[in-house]
């Protein structure tokens, strides 16, 4: 018996494609009864159901990221990652933008509480500031990624989601971004979008995908609802004085969100406990006041630079839980409002 026909007894890919296609289609219709019984309207289900096909692209990628397979241990190092993140060409477009619009960012800020250099870092890390948002259907990624991907009850809220936003009036070929389904000019979720996205320039919708007011007030908005505190930095770089104990400032607390990332941290201290304890602060001068609460942080490793963040650090890894992510924005921020 030749390959061709040995595949063809045992089913062959094709067969297998078929078959995992008919189980996304009855799949479907269990996502439809969902929609309706969150009051998803009859004609949005049948504008987008029909004809949505199984995406196996977007599950290789879920398979590929970090968490999918074993470990391969250690953690790598900050620096490299800073340099291509805090790049002089995003350095030099957030400058420019916070130059070009800064009434209407300082009108954000007011309103919102939050620095313009900080929103515009967010957008800078996202998308770098709209030049890729991704071109992945998301109906088509999310309701996949509900069939057959590592979060599956997660996707199927943010397919529900994304039909509400077609509820809500979003024109239905805006709905592209990556294959996790994060889209626009933040790269927010379906649900994070209907909580918090803001029509800043009065045309009726929340346009995070081509207006720059629209986008700017959707972030700043997040970071008001995640509790960001005005007036307070996200956090600083510090040098720690030689000798310092640093068993005996971890952390107790364990947690329940992304608890690797919190575990790096120290336990809470205010800046007056860090001066006491011999900590200086690489400005020059100490850029938050003492009763502010920060936490002690060496990515990579003693002797190296260390940063005391505060409580506005947690709120940047509320919008993306990882370390890097947070600190790089930090500092991007600092390098647009210098
Ligand atoms: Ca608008």
């Amino acid at each position: 018996m030749g390959a061709a026909l040995v595949l063809a007894a045992l089913g062959g890919p094709a067969v297998a494609q078929d078959r995992e296609e008919a189980g996304f289609q009855g799949y479907l219709q269990l996502l439809a009864a969902k929609a309706r019984g969150a009051g998803v309207r009859e004609q949005t289900i049948g504008s987008v159901l029909p004809g949505l096909t199984f995406n196996p692209r977007v599950i290789a990628f879920d398979r590929s990221q970090p968490g999918g397979g074993p470990s391969t241990g250690g953690i790598p190092s900050f620096e490299p990652y800073r340099r291509r993140h805090v790049d002089a060409g995003r350095i030099a477009k957030g400058q420019r933008i916070y130059a070009e619009s800064g009434q209407q960012i300082a009108a954000i800020t007011r309103r919102y509480g939050v620095p313009g250099p900080v929103i515009l870092a967010i957008w800078g890390h996202e998308s770098n500031f709209g030049s890729y948002t991704g071109d992945f259907d998301l109906p088509r990624s999310l309701a996949s990624l509900a069939y057959e991907g590592r979060r599956r009850d997660l996707f199927a809220d943010e397919f529900i989601a994304v039909l509400k936003m077609i509820d809500r009036g979003v024109p239905r070929q805006k709905l592209v971004g990556s294959w996790a389904g994060a889209f626009g000019n933040p790269q927010f979720l379906p649900s994070v979008y209907l909580r918090v996205a803001q029509d800043a320039d009065g045309d009726g919708l929340a346009d995070i995908w081509s207006s720059r007011a629209d986008t700017l007030a959707s972030i700043a908005n997040y970071f008001r609802d995640a509790g960001w505190r005005p007036g307070e930095p996200w956090g600083f770089a510090v040098t720690a004085p030689a000798g310092l104990d640093r068993a005996s400032l971890g952390t107790t607390l364990a947690s329940p969100r992304c608890p690797q990332v919190f575990a790096r941290h120290s336990r809470w201290r205010t800046v007056r406990e860090w001066r006491a304890l011999g900590m200086m602060p690489q400005a020059g001068y100490w850029p938050a006041g003492d009763d502010t609460l920060a936490t002690f942080f060496e990515p990579d490793g003693p002797g190296r630079t260390a940063y005391l963040l505060t409580g506005n650090y947690r709120v940047i890894l509320d919008y993306n839980c990882s370390n890097f992510y947070a600190l790089s924005v930090g500092l991007l921020a600092d390098e647009i409002s210098r």
